[in-house]
């Protein structure tokens, strides 16, 4: 939207291209730049990859490359790709900087007069792998969180799925700052309305337009299927286990290498202590009329509402998740502690923590299929891929953990 805004001709060939397919479209449009997003970890294997092959075919002098997106570091990109790239590649915050580079790239191509690319960006610090002269600590078997904490009783074991949920229920679990800020980009231009205004002014009564044709188009179909299942835990394994008390399955979670050496495992009743704890999860849907929706306004080239409406309804999938965190919390009666405002509860201002993986302190996308295994979230027609990503796009799964002293963290070793 903002390339277009500005004069050039962006060919928007979607997500999950092969790089065939990128340089295709590449080559046919004659493009003078390829940009390219990832959002997730593996995103970052598959860039340099991507770039491997342009050198490969030698196309890296013909096509400078733009990257951006959550599974990327400036450092990566300017220093890391950089060193293997034929060509120029910059990384974009956001898509202002992808304007900006935009404006360079083309100046340096019609060789302007005084046009020179932005420099550089390269690490401060060496990458900390190769930091020789600290010895890692020897983390201990588990961390000092406290294992006397009492269970809760769960009000059954097992799965239950509840289809159906009205978006009046969730509605107000929205994160607006994440909605206009991070999805619909509203910032205050120099000189122009502040954020609070334009939130007033633009924001807000957008917001209430789509949620009322979210409502009359019947687009959404709020789903979740959760359960409450025995488990103990061993060093870094948390063990789901069966009625009977034999292992179903088992997680292992990293350790922390530095501080308290944390590893969600502690947060669970240790195997010998002889008792029993209980482990909460769950997968929520959107249901898949809203990406069908989506996908319509992406193929009439209506970017604005492709982007307004796709941001809302990932923000809405993850209001869900929050709305459900907070029901396992009542059922749980570990509820007692809950913030007033819905920000306290943003700012996790209760007992308990909900983690989904591939976040760091369980970082292992893999693990998504035992949680499907589990709560086989097919009954509310969500699969999980091959890349263990949920389909439709807007679901996420999470371990509900009620320890009190259970808090985010990074386990390190991941970016
Ligand atoms: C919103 C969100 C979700 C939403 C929607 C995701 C989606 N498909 O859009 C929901 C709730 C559904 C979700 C779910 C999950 N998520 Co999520 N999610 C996020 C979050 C918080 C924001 C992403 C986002 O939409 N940002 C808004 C967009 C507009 O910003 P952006 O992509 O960064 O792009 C901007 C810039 O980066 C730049 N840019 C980007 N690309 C490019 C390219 C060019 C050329 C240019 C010029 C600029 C540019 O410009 C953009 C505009 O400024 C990120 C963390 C983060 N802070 O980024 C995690 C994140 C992407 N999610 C993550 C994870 C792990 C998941 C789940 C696997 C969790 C789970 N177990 O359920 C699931 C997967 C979903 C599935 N279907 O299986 C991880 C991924 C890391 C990994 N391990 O791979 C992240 C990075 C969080 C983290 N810190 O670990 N997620």
């Amino acid at each position: 939207i903002i390339l277009t805004n500005n004069g050039y001709n962006v060919v928007n060939i979607g997500i999950k291209q092969p790089v065939s397919a990128i340089l295709e479209a590449a080559q046919e449009h004659k493009a003078d730049v390829i940009g390219m997003s990832g959002l997730l970890v593996k995103s970052t294997v598959i860039m340099k990859e991507n770039l491997e092959e342009l050198n490969a075919r030698g196309l890296g002098p013909r096509f400078p490359v733009i990257l951006g997106g959550a599974a990327l570091t400036r450092a990566y990109v300017e220093q890391d790709l950089h060193e293997i790239y034929e060509g120029e590649v910059r990384y974009a915050r956001d898509a202002f900087e992808g304007l900006r580079l935009m404006d360079a790239l083309i100046a340096v191509k019609r060789g302007l007069p005084g046009a020179t690319l932005p420099p550089l960006k390269q690490r401060r610090v060496r990458p900390t792998g190769l930091v020789l002269e600290e010895r890692p600590e020897e983390p201990p078997a588990r961390s000092d969180v406290a294992a006397d904490n009492p269970v809760p009783a769960p009000p059954f074991l097992g799965t239950r799925v509840v289809k159906g949920i009205p978006l009046k229920d969730y509605a107000s679990w929205l994160d607006e700052q994440a909605l206009f800020k991070g999805q619909w980009g509203l910032k205050q231009a120099r000189g122009g309305p502040s954020y609070e205004e334009l939130v007033e002014s633009e924001g807000r009564p957008r917001l209430r337009g789509w949620l009322d044709r979210l409502h009359t188009d019947n687009l959404l179909e709020a789903a979740v299927v959760h359960g409450y299942f025995p488990c103990v835990s061993k060093d870094d394994d948390l063990i789901v286990l069966d009625e009977v008390g034999s292992e179903r399955t088992r997680f292992t979670f990293p350790r922390q290498s530095r501080g308290r050496h944390l590893c969600l495992s502690d947060y669970f009743r240790p195997e010998d202590s002889g008792e029993t704890d209980v482990v909460a999860l769950q997968v929520v849907t959107m249901g898949s009329k809203i990406g069908e929706a989506t996908a319509k306004l992406f193929e009439a080239d209506a970017y604005r509402d492709y982007m307004e409406l796709h941001g809302l309804s990932v923000q809405l999938a993850e209001a869900l998740a929050e709305y459900w965190h907070a029901r396992v919390r009542t059922e749980l009666g570990i509820d007692g502690s809950d913030p007033a405002s819905v920000d306290g509860m943003f700012r996790t201002e209760y007992q308990g923590c909900r983690y989904s993986l591939g976040y760091p302190a369980c970082p292992e996308l893999a693990d998504r299929a035992k949680i499907a295994e589990l709560l086989r979230p097919e009954r509310i027609g969500v699969h999980l891929s091959e890349e263990f990503q949920l389909h439709p796009e807007q679901s996420t799964d999470a371990i509900v953990i009620h320890h009190p002293e259970a808090t985010y963290f990074n386990a390190g070793g991941r970016s």
